[in-house]
């Protein structure tokens, strides 16, 4: 299973709106056990991991054993049901992590499988596959994106300042694996602040994944994205979703809406800014499933008021910005304290100089 949550990994944010699967097939030879097929959800979905790793098992599927990160599909939706395909195929045991949430599916592919006489064990790394489903399982789930923070902060617990455009407080590494978080979401976003003060391009320019950026996503309630900025000249290279309130300057839409910027008007909140809710919900209703937000500090804590951060990606560097700096907002500070917060650490890692700790929202009891 560990194996079939790591092919699953390599099509992550590359497949929405369906989650990325892994499935591997294990045949009992002569010389013991052996992988006979592999298989990870198609690039844009389809077709599913399990034809796939059936087709390359072949006749040696026949008696296997098919391991598998999520339920197979049972519906008759853009493909066949994959149950079918592992009934035909004369698997006779079915090991899952994850039970698919999609009303479509919810237990009976599982059902179908047992009915056939297939012997079906589920909830195996359950965590760890579900950590690559956390998108499928948002949407489903909550009808919105899974949302992922990345925080960069200083020494002195600065973020950032507002009169220097990109400024660096985390070294090449750590921003490399920055760049590896968008290659693997379906949507990075920011805040018009900074759209406007950095002027990101928001893509990957990791060698080699330049085709895995993402869709990329401003915040920006009175339509205040420059014609010029890199975001809105490039927008017909690599889609821009600019989500704006209802009612925002028709003028300024359609200039961006000419450069080939998508506009999404969003319902305005109790307190007239955009409703973050709806803005996500928005995004879900176009398929995508993961968002990782970048910045900024207001976006960030404004997301976190809202309850809606999932998970928080905090580079910590020892670079000292200074106490005009901007600082990490204090509602987040306190969601990611050790005692008291509401985040729980779900890894760390080094990256040059700096650290890397992920947390993920305590799941309610
Ligand atoms: C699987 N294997 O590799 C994936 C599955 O629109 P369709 O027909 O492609 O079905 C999409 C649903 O299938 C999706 O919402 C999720 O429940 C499931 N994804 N299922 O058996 C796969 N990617
Ligand atoms: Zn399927």
């Amino acid at each position: 299973m560990a194996a079939a949550v790591r092919l699953a990994r390599r099509h992550l944010g590359l497949t929405a709106p369906n989650p990325s699967v892994g499935a591997i097939v294990v045949a009992d030879g002569p010389d013991g056990r052996r992988v006979v097929g592999r298989g990870v959800t198609a690039l844009g979905g389809r077709p599913h991991a399990e034809p796939q790793a059936l087709r390359q098992a072949g006749d040696a599927a026949r008696g296997a054993t098919l391991y598998v990160t999520l339920e197979p599909c049972s519906h008759h939706g853009v493909t066949p049901p994959c149950v079918e395909a592992i009934i035909a195929a004369g698997i006779v045991r079915v090991v899952a992590a994850v039970s698919d949430p999609d009303p479509r599916v919810a237990g009976r592919g599982f059902a179908r499988l047992a009915a056939a006489g297939i012997a079906v064990t589920t909830g195996v790394a359950e965590a760890s596959a579900a950590d690559g489903l956390c998108g499928h399982l948002a949407r489903v789930r909550l009808g919105r994106p899974h949302v992922l923070l990345k925080l960069a902060v200083s020494a002195d617990r600065r973020i950032g300042r507002r009169d220097v455009a990109n400024l660096a407080i985390t070294g090449p590494a750590a921003r490399a694996r920055a760049q590896l978080m968008r290659a693997e979401t379906d949507a990075v976003a920011v805040g018009i602040g900074t759209a406007e003060i950095d002027d990101p391009a928001l893509t990957v320019r990791l060698p080699g994944l330049a085709a895995a950026s993402p869709v990329r996503v401003v915040f920006d309630a009175a339509a205040r994205l420059a014609p010029r900025s890199r975001l809105a000249q490039t927008a017909r290279e690599i889609r821009v979703i600019d989500l704006v309130a209802a009612g925002a300057d028709p003028d300024r839409c359609a200039a961006l809406a000419a450069l080939g910027v998508e506009i999404l008007p969003v319902a305005r909140g109790a307190d007239g800014r955009l409703d973050l809710a709806a803005a996500l919900t928005a995004l879900a209703a176009g398929g995508i499933t993961s968002v990782l937000v970048e910045g900024g500090a207001e976006i960030a804590a404004a997301l976190a008021r809202r309850d809606l951060i999932d998970a928080v990606a905090l580079f910590e560097s020892d670079t000292v910005v200074g106490p005009d700096g901007l600082a990490l907002p204090a509602i987040l500070a306190a969601a990611l304290a050790a005692d008291g917060g509401s985040f729980d650490v779900a890894g760390r890692e080094i990256w040059g100089p700096d650290r890397l700790t992920l947390f993920h929202r305590r799941a309610v009891p």
